[in-house]
């Protein structure tokens, strides 16, 4: 059965007109390596904590700026919110489609919150904390192409077009303002489209960002702005120590107008200084070791990298679900072409290799759980192929192949072939990845033992089941499986109303 909204009523939650509060007890254990009976044992201890919680209950009013806004993710997620907002349905050749948030965690799936008469109930993800509501954002943003949103829609070819003819009002009067191009950090052939560009040195155009962000808020009269980069991938910058491997360096490289800081980290700067929250949706190494310790100096959000939207999320729930079983994955190959413009970007060896690395990396803590089926250091291979075809534009075809070792050496092979348009898949990820930062910025909440309360640490793992590479603060964990990375944002979202973790334990039916 399905509620759509709902209270919880228990002595460890208080509902106020400005706060939610709540207290939590967090129920862990500990590993330790100890002597007893004159031998080594491990003696796993548990433990609990108690949390407490407050959540601001008041939602801002939330202008989105996106750095790549008039590209295909830009343009299509603006086109969808607005045809959400104005109720527009349009005519294809199999029905009546109407606008919807379908690929959304926040706004398209439901949690289960208890049974009623032996029933499951379930209530929609949303619902578990005050959060924007995607019709009241308004949308800004950057781009080094002037084009128009309604222009920059038709380009990107990807909504059916009675739905783009309906949009077009809308839209031809949004003008992204001028973004920061440097042609040594994406393809060459991304030359022709940067019409639109902020002048000036690096700090100059720091200051230019910073600019445009306070202009927006108060022409948009909003309260808060969240800045996510849906540009083009970029090649890594270099780590070098004394350019960018500390604050202190990264602010005296951008003073010396250094060429090895690349356009995505000064949006970072830029927004770090003027604490707004940036998101970076592209695979490349923007937050550089200077740029994290000056984001948690100023204790403003960040989060990332690269939007896990299809290939790589089923990755990530296939071997989790292999090294789960007691299976073996031995051989991933994913192979992947695309004919839009980030498939064009891409096809650049260096803008490639940050796609590759991202891609990559999202197996490694599934495969160095089981030591059981792996060698220390033992890794499986893993291939990743991406091709430009310009013929298919958005739509791109992604093709797996996942072979296993099974029982008494049996081998498995699974293939997987997916064929979808990748900016209908990364849309809802974007609007999901800008209102969970926004919420998670209302949280505050402290450990017994602390004196005050605080934010979640500056660098947001909270968004990982959104990010392929999950960037996490120096010294931890990095979790990519799946329902993991879902069951940790699901359950501290939880805690802050004082409910249990979903256990599935479901003990009152056994
Ligand atoms: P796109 O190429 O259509 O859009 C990127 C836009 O950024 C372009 O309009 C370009 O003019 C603009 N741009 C480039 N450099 C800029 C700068 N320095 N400042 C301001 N604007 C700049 O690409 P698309 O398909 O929208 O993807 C955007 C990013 O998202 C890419 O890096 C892509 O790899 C990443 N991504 C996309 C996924 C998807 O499923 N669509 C999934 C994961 C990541
Ligand atoms: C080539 O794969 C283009 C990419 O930008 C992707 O479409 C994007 O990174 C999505 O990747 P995935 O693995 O999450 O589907």
């Amino acid at each position: 059965m399905f509620i759509d909204k709902f209270k919880v009523d228990s002595p460890n939650v208080v509902y106020g007109e400005e706060e939610i509060r709540s207290v939590y007890k967090y129920e862990t254990s500990e590993v330790v390596h100890e002597s007893k009976d004159g031998s080594f044992q491990w003696i796993v201890k548990p433990k609990t904590v108690t949390f407490e919680f407050n959540t601001r209950a008041r939602v801002p009013k939330l202008g989105v700026m996106l750095v790549g806004w008039g590209g295909n993710n830009g343009s299509t997620l603006t086109g969808g919110v607005i045809a959400n907002r104005e109720g527009i349905s349009w005519a294809t050749k199999d029905k009546v489609q109407q606008a919807n948030y379908f690929g959304s965690l926040t706004q398209a799936s439901t949690i289960r919150v208890g049974s009623y008469n032996g029933e499951e109930i379930f209530a929609p993800f949303k619902s578990l904390l005050p959060m924007v509501n995607p019709d009241d954002i308004v949308f800004g943003g950057w781009d080094i192409s002037n084009m128009n949103l309604a222009d920059a829609m038709a380009r990107a070819k990807v909504l059916d077009i009675d739905l783009q003819k309906q949009l077009r009002p809308y839209m031809e009067k949004m003008v992204p303002l001028p973004g920061i191009y440097d042609p040594d950090f994406i393809a060459a052939n991304q030359g022709s489209r940067a019409n639109n560009v902020i002048k000036g040195t690096k700090k100059e155009q720091v200051k230019q960002v910073i600019k445009d962000i306070r202009e927006f808020k108060e022409a948009n009269k909003v309260d808060k702005v969240v800045v996510l980069w849906t540009a083009n991938t970029e090649r890594y910058s270099n780590l070098v120590v004394g350019l960018n491997d500390t604050m202190e360096n990264l602010l005296a490289s951008l003073d010396k107008n250094e060429s090895e800081i690349s356009p995505s980290t000064l949006f970072g700067i830029a927004c770090v200084l003027e604490n707004a929250p940036f998101v970076n949706g592209s695979p490349q190494n923007t937050f550089v070791p200077g740029l994290i310790e000056l984001a948690i100096h100023r204790n403003s959000l960040i989060g990332g990298d690269d939007f896990k939207s299809g290939q790589t999320k089923m990755k990530s729930v296939l071997v989790d679900f292999l090294v789960g079983a007691g299976i073996k994955p031995t051989s991933i190959v994913s192979y992947n072409h695309l004919g839009n413009n980030d498939g064009m970007n891409l096809s650049a060896p260096q803008t490639f290799r940050s796609k590759e690395i991202s891609k990559s990396n999202v197996v490694d803590d599934m495969v160095s759980s089981n030591s059981i089926l792996y060698e220390p250091g033992e890794h499986p291979d893993h291939v990743v192929v991406i091709k430009y075809v310009p013929y298919v534009g958005d739509s791109k075809r992604a093709m797996d192949e996942y072979t296993s070792e099974i029982f008494m050496g049996g081998k498995s092979t699974i293939v997987l072939h997916n064929t979808c348009e990748d900016s209908l898949l990364a849309a809802p990820i974007i609007l999901d990845l800008v209102l969970l930062a926004e919420l998670s910025t209302r949280i505050q909440l402290k450990a017994e033992g602390e004196g005050k309360f605080h934010s979640f640490h500056p660098v947001a793992t909270i968004l990982s089941y959104l990010t392929k590479a999950p960037l996490v603060p120096p010294g931890t964990p990095v979790v990519n499986a799946l329902a993991k990375q879902r069951a940790m944002l699901e359950n501290i979202l939880r805690a802050c109303i004082g409910l249990a973790p979903e256990n599935n334990m479901m003990l009152e039916y056994k």
